[in-house]
């Protein structure tokens, strides 16, 4: 079956789903888009709410990264199929979606004082709140947020490393459970091979 993921240039909302591509050994077209030339046009036109990521498979097309993401998680291994452990990854998914909104607003934020002062407000309060909390969950779930490798882990992985390139410093390292998370799925068969072989990414800002 053809499968195509169509984002930008960058890890953003789609490097989780890149990652549980790769580890499922799922095939796919990695299409991406130069933040610097964007809106093109024609593509933007062409997608459901104007924004990527977008998944395509066969002749049918998902938005929404958190749907697509979860959607590929259904496909292997990577999603529980009891109701009340799902529910617990969706809020899991949706306390890092709240986390990633706080960054998104400093990306987006074009007024270098204001930017400063929102940086500054991350890095004293956000992301320890944030962090803290995740840092406690794993530890009590044996590592993971379900008590083993799901996809809310790999999305987690995908928000933080974006936030590190935005940041420019790997918020992570002071959680050590959180640390060991991300060298685990970074150390996947599949996933190491496509970091070893991916170009770093670095700060376009999709305005
Ligand atoms: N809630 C959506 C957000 C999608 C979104 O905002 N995508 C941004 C990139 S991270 C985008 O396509 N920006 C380009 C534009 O708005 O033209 C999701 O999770 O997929």
């Amino acid at each position: 079956m053809s499968r195509k993921l169509y984002y930008f240039e960058l890890n953003g909302l789609a490097e989780s789903i890149r990652y549980m591509l790769h580890y499922s050994g799922l095939t796919f077209e990695d299409i991406r888009y130069d933040a610097k030339s964007w809106p093109i046009k024609e593509v933007k036109d062409s997608l459901p709410y104007g924004v990527l990521p977008v998944y395509e498979e066969g002749g049918r097309r998902l938005n929404q990264s958190i749907a697509i993401a979860r959607y590929i998680a259904s496909q292997t291994n990577l999603l529980p199929s009891d109701p009340w452990e799902q529910a617990v990854l969706d809020a899991a998914v949706l306390n890092i979606n709240d986390f990633r909104l706080k960054v998104r607003a400093f990306i987006m934020e074009t007024d270098k004082v204001k930017k400063e002062q929102m940086k500054a407000e991350l890095l004293t309060e956000t992301v320890d709140f944030y962090l803290s909390r995740i840092e406690n969950e794993l530890k009590a779930n044996n590592g993971f947020f379900g008590g083993k490798l799901t996809w809310a882990d790999f999305y987690f992985i995908g928000i933080i490393e974006t936030t590190n390139v935005f940041i420019g410093i790997e918020i992570e390292k002071t959680y050590p459970t959180i640390v060991s998370l991300f060298n685990i799925i970074r150390s996947l068969p599949g996933v190491k091979e496509y970091i070893a072989a991916r170009k770093p990414y670095v700060d376009n800002t999709i305005q």
